[in-house]
């Protein structure tokens, strides 16, 4: 991208000031990120939305607006809040819509830049993850009476396993790039537990899972902290549609206890850090106590064994495809992300009853 290029796109938005610079920001798999400071002192992020993965954009964008709409609305009812620093804000274009497509077929789109905030790729203390636990909370309870039949599918079947293991079965079958021969130990591992993986959808096909407006990409780095480590705001809105809470809290908790990064090179570094854990369930089980139905408290667990699982298809799935879905910084970035997850799932089935009881019993202490 030129600055001359970005001069262009922003000339689009409402934004006031020149540009003074336009920087690559953060470090997420799927869109393209930019920082952009003005002489005005205002500051924005440029996002070019990843039309490979999010096919339906206007969709998209729709579920974005309701969505944060309703968060403001919300908000602007809580005593203390402050909705500019805890919602996202889109800026809008010179003719009011909330985003443009380049000549090029590219969607691009500008939010408020949020200063004094931080995302960790890494939790590193206690605090950080049981405001994280707080923000995601509070996010679902504030979207519980927003309907979930006026969101599109941003990605269908997003966080389907069974849709999921299906693409792993086409990869598999096609061994587009030949690399099958250096995966079977993880294919072995993955069609063991094909039946147990599925309980979530089972039971939410059975009725017992109420179908939630999720945000399902809760990787701690899509919540952003102030400079005092107090949870701000979510972000990273892309997949919010419906699903369930165990999606969401599983996808949380595979970032916030595992002690080494998600792509860890040496899988023997991988350790559970079991007090990250249980600060992320209090802060969370404070927020969504009078949501959660008893059932699904009890499959907040079948969420932390079910997303590392998934992520660990849909990496594997990315490798043998030969890379076309995540951003990567080696040839071999997949296959080690893939082993990572390998690796965090063991160790959670080794915890299961633990991380369990550590549920149940902050369940019961935030219920009396
Ligand atoms: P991706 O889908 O590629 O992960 P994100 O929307 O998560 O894209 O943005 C990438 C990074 O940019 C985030 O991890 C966060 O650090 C930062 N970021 C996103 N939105 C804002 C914002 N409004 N203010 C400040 N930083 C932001
Ligand atoms: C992607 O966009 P980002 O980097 O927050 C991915 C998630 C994965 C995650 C793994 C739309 O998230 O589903 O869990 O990478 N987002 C999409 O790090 O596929
Ligand atoms: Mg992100």
């Amino acid at each position: 991208m030129t600055d001359l290029t970005i001069a262009h796109l922003l000339s689009k938005f409402q934004i006031s000031g020149q540009i003074i610079s336009a920087l690559p920001f953060g470090s997420g798999h799927i869109n393209d990120t930019y920082r952009i400071t003005t002489n005005s002192g205002n500051t924005y992020l440029l996002q070019r939305i990843n039309h490979f993965v999010f096919k339906d954009v206007p969709g998209l964008m729709n579920n974005l607006v309701l969505v944060t709409q309703h968060l403001r609305k919300k908000l602007l009812a809580i005593t203390a809040s402050n909705p500019d620093k805890q919602v996202l804000t889109l800026i809008k274009t010179n003719t009011g819509a909330y985003y443009i497509k380049d000549d090029e077929g590219n969607y691009w789109r500008v939010f408020n830049f949020l200063n004094d905030t931080r995302s960790y790729d890494q939790v590193s203390t206690e605090k950080q993850a049981y405001e994280g636990g707080k923000a995601f909370g509070r996010f679902q309870s504030l979207l519980a009476d927003l309907d979930p039949a006026l969101m599109v599918e941003t990605i269908p079947g997003f966080l389907n396993i069974e849709y999921r293991l299906q693409n792993l079965d086409k990869a598999i079958a096609a061994d587009s790039v030949k690399r099958l021969p250096e995966v079977s130990a993880e294919i072995a591992f993955i069609n063991q537990r094909r039946t147990q993986m599925g309980r979530i959808l089972k039971m939410g096909r059975e009725g017992e899972l109420p179908l939630r407006i999720t945000h399902n990409d809760t990787k701690f780095n899509n919540v952003l902290l102030d400079e005092n480590d107090h949870a701000q705001c979510v972000i990273d809105l892309d997949t919010v549609m419906p699903g369930y809470l165990a999606y969401d809290f599983g996808d949380a908790i595979r970032t916030i206890i595992n002690n080494s990064p998600e792509d860890e090179a040496d899988i023997d570094n991988i350790s559970l850090n079991i007090p990250l854990f249980s600060a992320y369930v209090k802060g969370y089980l404070q927020q969504t106590v009078g949501l959660l139905t008893e059932t699904e408290v009890h499959s907040l667990i079948e969420g932390v064994l079910l997303l590392p699982y998934m992520q660990f298809v849909r990496f594997l799935t990315d490798y043998l495809e030969g890379d076309i879905y995540y951003k990567i910084y080696s040839p071999q970035h997949n296959l080690q992300r893939a082993r990572a997850q390998f690796q965090l799932l063991k160790k959670l089935e080794e915890a299961k009853t633990t991380l369990n009881d550590i549920i149940i019993s902050t369940y019961k202490n935030e219920i009396q």
